[in-house]
């Protein structure tokens, strides 16, 4: 009985919550192409644009005073790791895009730094997408994209825009940093879309 239980020790079933190629993380790595900004939140602002300008709005109180969701999720990092069960506090996309009619079918979101990532406007409705703000029942960290960060865990953690900014109505896709460089436009993380081809 021993030596059957040591043959199967080493293969353990691969974690169901696991997509293909990911470890289990448990700490929070940080990961920034540049450096942390810092913006003041009485001059912060989240806004929506498309190609006539600004459709939407809002200051740090405006945002604060919209509904919030406690929203549980993994996460997944195309350098591999994945960390479950995170614990967010945020805004809805939907509650930010309700009464913006658009025939865009993309989005680009804008970050404090520069950082961009594109994503199908339809990846940002249908209760998969967030403005998030607090982690772990606290306001979220700057490392972590405070003040603000997109949200969207569906897709690998490169399209979370941290310290977003604005979310961009696109007619015709445009890559964002990271997919500009060769990662996948889409990034499905249990279809293991890491890179253009995959
Ligand atoms: N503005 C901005 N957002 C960003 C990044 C960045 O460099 N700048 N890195 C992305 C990448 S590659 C990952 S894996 C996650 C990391 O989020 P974390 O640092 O909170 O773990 O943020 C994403 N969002
Ligand atoms: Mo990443």
């Amino acid at each position: 009985m021993a030596l059957v239980t040591r043959g199967f020790r080493g293969r353990r079933p691969h974690d169901p919550s696991l997509p293909p190629g990911q470890y289990l993380e448990t700490g929070f790595p940080v990961l920034s192409a540049g450096p942390t900004p810092r913006t003041d939140l009485s001059t912060w602002t989240l806004s929506v644009t498309d190609a006539t300008g600004p459709r939407a709005r809002w200051t740090w109180p405006q945002l604060q005073a919209l509904p919030a969701e406690d929203i549980t999720v993994d996460l997944h990092c195309v350098t591999k790791w994945s960390k479950l069960g995170t614990r967010w506090r945020g805004v809805s996309l939907d509650v930010l895009l309700d009464g913006i009619v658009t025939t865009a079918p993309h989005a680009l979101a804008h970050c404090d730094g520069g950082y961009t990532t594109n994503l199908p406007l339809a990846d940002l409705r249908g209760g998969k997408a967030w403005i998030a703000y607090g982690y772990d029942d606290a306001p979220l960290a700057p490392e972590h994209g405070g003040p603000a960060r997109l949200l969207v865990p569906h897709l690998y953690l490169w399209k979370s825009a941290k310290w977003v900014r604005s979310i961009e109505l696109r007619e015709h896709d445009q890559a964002g940093f990271w997919e500009q460089l060769g990662y996948h436009s889409y990034g499905d993380p249990w279809r293991e879309q890491r890179y253009w081809g995959d």
